[in-house]
């Protein structure tokens, strides 16, 4: 058998994270999975063409809409699976849930749903292979929301002064929340424009074209692993689900914040179908691989979901552990108590 092409791989990636996406949403509704959830349906071009991109020592970090990045570098499935699920398998131990994805052997750094927050903290990874003089790259999804964050412009700041190996990704998806980018951001500007002011390179790249943002993804990632400093990438896709939760935004109450006309154009610009279309000329078979891989994949993500749905909860004992606590005075306990034993009371049942 031929080993796929790279444009295969591309669109094979894309079609594991919305099977994965798709079986998590449709799971959702049992309520067993007790955390927030934000998917990628829709962006998946976007992780998968900037992932596919990078060495196994690089390291991305991104921030709520973490699913796809964290499977786009291959981190493990059965973990975040159980993540999901509050449980002790979770790659974080089941503490963190759906925003708090970490997988350092395949190096996805972490996830946080503080907006911005991992954007700091790649310029931090950056600038220690800098000073370690390590040829690696870091790299940090976030949204255009993220983008208006102090945090985020203090970040592309000191990674140009410094000339840091860190490539910042931008999904531009039109909506922070349901606050469209009109509303928030002045007219006749624009996100790669801003950080280009910072003097590096931005760019803005149809975030529906795997194949595009990869080519992007290769040229940012070569500039800064070439010690050429940060590059900045605005990839324009598109939400296809509520902001959070596995629902459409039309399915029920209009929620009144974008046309349905909008999101059934944008439906139209699917990343996988695109990608599809583009390979047939040279694979008249691509369709039925797609068929084979849904399929495939469809039944790793269940059987994921059914072996996190077995998996144990964490140890009760265990529910101060890492957490922060300061350490009793002279005069008494102070407020937070020990790391290992618990302070409050626990009712047993999963709440
Ligand atoms: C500092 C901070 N402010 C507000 C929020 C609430 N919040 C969560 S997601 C979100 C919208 C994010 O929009 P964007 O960055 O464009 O990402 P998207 O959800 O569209 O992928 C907001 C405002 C937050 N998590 N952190």
């Amino acid at each position: 058998m031929t080993p796929p092409t790279l444009r295969h791989r591309l669109v094979r990636d894309m079609v594991r994270v919305r099977c994965v996406e798709e079986t998590l949403a449709d799971a959702y509704r049992d309520q067993r999975m007790r955390t927030p959830v934000h998917f990628s349906i829709g962006q998946e071009a976007a992780s998968v063409g900037v992932c596919a991109a990078t060495r196994p020592t690089d390291v991305v970090y991104s921030g709520h809409r973490s699913h796809a990045p964290y499977l786009a570098k291959g981190g493990d499935l059965r973990a975040m699976v159980a993540e999901l699920h509050g449980k002790r398998t979770g790659c974080a131990a089941g503490r963190g849930g759906s925003v708090h994805l970490v997988d350092h052997a395949a190096g996805f750094g972490g996830s946080a749903a503080i907006l911005a927050e991992m954007i700091p903290v790649a310029v931090g990874a950056a600038w220690a292979f800098a000073l370690d003089g390590e040829p690696r790259v870091a790299l940090t999804f976030f949204g255009d929301g993220a983008s208006e964050e102090g945090a985020c412009h203090e970040a592309l700041n000191f990674a140009q002064v410094r000339r840091l190996p860190v490539v910042f990704v931008c999904e531009n998806n039109g909506y922070s929340i349901a606050s469209p980018l009109s509303a928030r951001q002045p007219a006749d500007s624009s996100i790669r424009e801003r950080a280009r002011s910072y003097g590096m390179p931005a760019r803005l790249v149809d975030g529906n074209d795997v194949f595009a943002v990869h080519d992007a993804a290769r040229d940012a990632v070569e500039w800064c692993r070439t010690g050429r400093g940060p590059y900045f990438l605005e990839l324009a896709t598109y939400r296809w689900r509520e902001h959070v939760g596995p629902g459409w935004d039309h399915d029920g109450e209009p929620r009144g914040y974008r046309p349905k006309a909008e999101v059934d154009g944008w439906l139209e610009r699917c990343p996988v179908r695109r990608a599809a279309d583009a390979l047939r000329p040279e694979d008249a078979g691509i369709d039925g691989r797609i068929a084979a891989w849904t399929e495939r994949f469809r039944d790793e993500a269940r059987q994921a979901v059914a072996q996190a749905e077995a998996d144990p909860f964490p140890d009760v004992r265990t529910l101060l552990d890492g957490a922060y606590a300061p350490a009793a005075s002279a005069d008494g306990p102070a407020g937070g108590g020990s790391c290992h034993e618990p302070q409050i009371a626990y009712s047993g049942r999963n709440q």
